[in-house]
């Protein structure tokens, strides 16, 4: 059995295993060597030589259980023929929605448009260095997805005042992400991921009200598909007040937490095997607070199921050397 199914499935105390949001990016020179030659990142993403090799660059260089996929939850919109750019320090610029145009969609050549993603999956995880290891493939949240699409950038300045003014829209695209985010993971599955992440990395950002609404439904509704086609299924709903609820009503096999929670409190509160939590800052201090602040969330879950992650994607200033030596504290905790 995998490392990440031991602990997720079997609820396996007795190893951490350990994988780190975005480790296959910008903190790593081998990568941004390749991304130096490669402006276009959508591009980049649709090369599955180049993909795959990212993909296994930190397997290379680091003990670690998981490879993730490299792409980017808005491959998704892509796919969905909306327009999708990154923009060197501004990040993603998506164009206009044609709902009309969405909703013809054909599957078809929504999985033609974005194939070289799957190729990639098939290429990591038959690859020799994942013996053993799991490959993860991973989806947006439908939440974190409407964001991106009706926002058009990123909602970290803020959300468009008139965000929530088209109802009938927003019914409308949370219906066609369903469909194609299904689709979407059903490929990753076939061409070989064996645990599935759903990122709502904006969860945060709505009221207790509209969390049934744009998250508990859509993301239930994921969760049960996943779970049908027998693989474990992860969900980081970041910075999400009340994960207990989400929780029980979601019911993932597993839950990623933010650096924000109290590990003290989800150890008290959540039944389900954990995933992640430690600052990633952290990384930027020195080895001796590296390893302080690693071994409390050890010792937190020692009890419990977990599986060492961050509690968001590693800095691109993070020295790879500060990463390696977190990877073998996590590995030498006894
Ligand atoms: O070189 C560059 O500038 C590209 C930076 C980059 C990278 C390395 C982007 C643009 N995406 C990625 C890869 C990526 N994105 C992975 C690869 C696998 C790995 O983890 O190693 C994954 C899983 C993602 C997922 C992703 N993309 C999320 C969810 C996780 C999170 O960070 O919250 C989100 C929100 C995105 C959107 C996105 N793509 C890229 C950026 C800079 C962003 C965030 C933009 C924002 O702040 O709103």
């Amino acid at each position: 059995m995998t490392p990440l199914h031991k602990v997720i499935i079997k609820k396996d105390t007795s190893i951490n295993p350990i994988w780190i949001m975005r480790q296959a990016g910008r903190y790593l020179p081998e990568f941004r060597e390749i991304r130096k030659l490669n402006p276009n990142f959508i591009n980049l993403c649709l090369n599955e030589n180049l993909s795959s090799e990212i993909t296994l660059q930190p397997i290379r260089r680091f003990d670690l259980d998981a490879a993730i996929i490299f792409s980017d939850i808005l491959m998704l919109p892509y796919g969905l023929n909306q327009k999708v750019e990154f923009e060197k320090g501004f990040g993603p610029k998506l164009g206009k929605v044609n709902i009309d145009e969405m909703s013809k969609l054909d599957e078809v050549d929504f999985v033609q448009k974005i194939y070289p993603v799957y190729k990639a999956i098939k290429k990591v995880s038959t690859n020799d260095l994942i013996k053993d290891k799991n490959t993860i493939g991973f989806v947006g949240a439908p939440w974190t997805l409407l964001v991106y699409i009706i926002n058009q950038q990123s909602p970290k300045k803020n959300l468009k005042k008139d965000f929530y003014k088209d109802d009938f829209l927003i019914n409308r695209l949370l219906l066609i992400l369903e469909k194609f985010l299904k689709i979407h993971i059903k490929n990753q599955i076939d061409n070989g991921a064996n645990v599935i992440q759903i990122f709502d990395s904006w969860a945060g950002l709505l009221e207790e009200k509209d969390l049934p609404n744009y998250i508990y439904s859509p993301t239930l509704n994921l969760v049960n598909f996943v779970k049908s086609l027998n693989i474990p299924v992860i969900c980081f709903p970041r910075e999400i007040k009340n994960y207990k609820e989400f929780c029980e009503i979601v019911k993932p096999d597993a839950v990623g937490i933010d650096y924000n929670i109290d590990p003290k409190k989800i150890l008290k509160d959540i039944k389900i095997p954990v995933q992640g939590g430690l600052d990633p800052k952290i990384l930027l201090s020195d080895k001796e607070t590296l390893k302080k602040e690693a071994t409390k969330y050890l010792n937190i879950f020692r009890n419990h199921p977990y599986i060492f992650n961050l509690g968001h994607g590693v800095l691109p200033e993070t020295d790879p050397n500060m990463f390696d030596y977190l990877v073998n504290t996590v590995k030498d905790y006894q």
